[in-house]
Parts: C-alpha cells; structure tokens; sequence
C-alpha cells in the first residue's frame, strides 16, 4: 500500500490530502503521522526519506520515497483519471506548473517565511535561526501575490484559466497557511473571496 507521511492539518499535507481525493484515492494510502511540532521530522529515520525534513512524503510499494507536493501530485495524477491536474495538453501542462509555481512561490511559500521567521511559528525548539525583517518581507510578498490572484480572478474562473488545478490547490493551501499565520486577506479582494468559497465548496477540501 502507499504511504503519505504528514502532520494533518498543516497546510503542504493538505495539498496531498486534497489531490487524494479530488482523485478518489484516498482510501489507498496509510496516513503515517510525522511528529512535526515534536521535531521527529528532523530527525534521522525520517530525513531518510526526505533529506529537506519536510512533510508530505510518499511512500511507494518499493520504497521509493516522494517528496514535494508537486512532484506527489504528478504521480497521483497518473495513476487514476478525472479530474487531471497537472494538464493533459502540453499547453495546459506548462500554464499549470507556471502558475503552480508562481503561487507557491509568491503566496504559500510566502506565507510560510513570515510564520517561521516573523512569528513564535513552530517554537524555538523548530525555529532555531529567524530573521524577523525577512518575515516581515515574506508578508509583503504573501499580501503582493494575493492580490495578484484577485486580479487574474476577476477574468478567469481558477488560477491556471478554466480548469481546476493543481495551481489552485496551492492557492487554496496559501490561504489556509495565511489564515493559521493571521494574515488577513485584505477586505477589496473580492475576487480571490469568491474564487476561494467556490473552491471551498468542492467535496475534495472537506475531506482534507
Ligand atoms: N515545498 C515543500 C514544502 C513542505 C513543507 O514545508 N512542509 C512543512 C509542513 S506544512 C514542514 O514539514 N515544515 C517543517 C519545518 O518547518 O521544520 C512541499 O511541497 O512539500
């Protein structure tokens, strides 16, 4: 069977948790908690199988250890069909690992820098080096790429065009981080507003 290793609840396992089952495949894997805020992720047995002491990992059948959400959801897309998504054209392929990239990048991984490094994030025994002025750049970013996504939402119904995808996945993840962080989504960003309870209403994000 394959393995997930995670920490429920947190916001790149819930990215593999909602590809799962936009995919149906939840019932196939065997969740294995990972003591993130205990610091189990840092050490040997699991660095073994992702030297960045990261969760989500997947475990497959021979061993063969996945990391990166991106890289896990590649593989879930090519196990089972409907909904794809990472793209089946190689148009859609690319503007969907584009805009995947720009919103981690400019809004989840974000996010992220300014919870590790501007807030008590994980505790001092996790965050053993911040710099409080990065984090704080981090939220300029993370507030940037929200807007960014409000303004694109206004055209389009998702974040890589018509289609639901991988990229909105990310988004979706970022905001969840930013909500955890108390990153307020600003009040006239009504567009990533709607975009975000449409995405909420997927059967998919209630299971995650
Ligand atoms: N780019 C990675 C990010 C993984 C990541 O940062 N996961 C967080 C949990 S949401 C983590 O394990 N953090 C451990 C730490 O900060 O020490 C991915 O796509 O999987």
């Amino acid at each position: 069977m394959l393995k997930i290793y995670d920490f429920k609840g947190f916001p790149n396992p819930a990215r593999v948790r909602i590809a799962l089952a936009e995919k149906g495949l939840t019932d196939k894997v065997k969740f294995v908690n990972v003591d993130v805020p205990g610091g189990e992720h840092r050490q040997a047995a699991f660095m073994a199988k992702n030297p960045s002491a990261a969760v989500p990992v997947l475990e497959l059948e021979d061993g063969t250890c996945i990391s990166e959400c991106t890289a896990i959801t590649e593989y879930l897309d090519n196990l089972s069909g409907e909904p794809v998504l990472t793209g089946k054209t190689a148009k859609d392929r690319a503007v969907i690992h584009m805009m995947q990239r720009r919103t981690e990048a400019g809004l989840l991984d974000a996010v992220a820098t300014y919870f590790h490094n501007a807030t008590p994030g994980l505790g001092s025994h996790i965050e053993i080096y911040q710099n409080r002025e990065w984090g704080e750049k981090g939220r300029d970013r993370a507030l940037a790429g929200m807007r960014y996504l409000d303004n694109l939402l206004a055209d389009q119904p998702y974040v890589a065009g018509k289609q639901f995808s991988m990229a909105d996945i990310t988004a979706f993840a970022g905001l969840i981080f930013a909500d955890f962080a108390k990153i307020d989504i600003p009040a006239d960003l009504s567009h990533l507003k709607a975009w975000r309870a449409r995405v909420a209403a997927r059967p998919s994000i209630s299971q995650a």
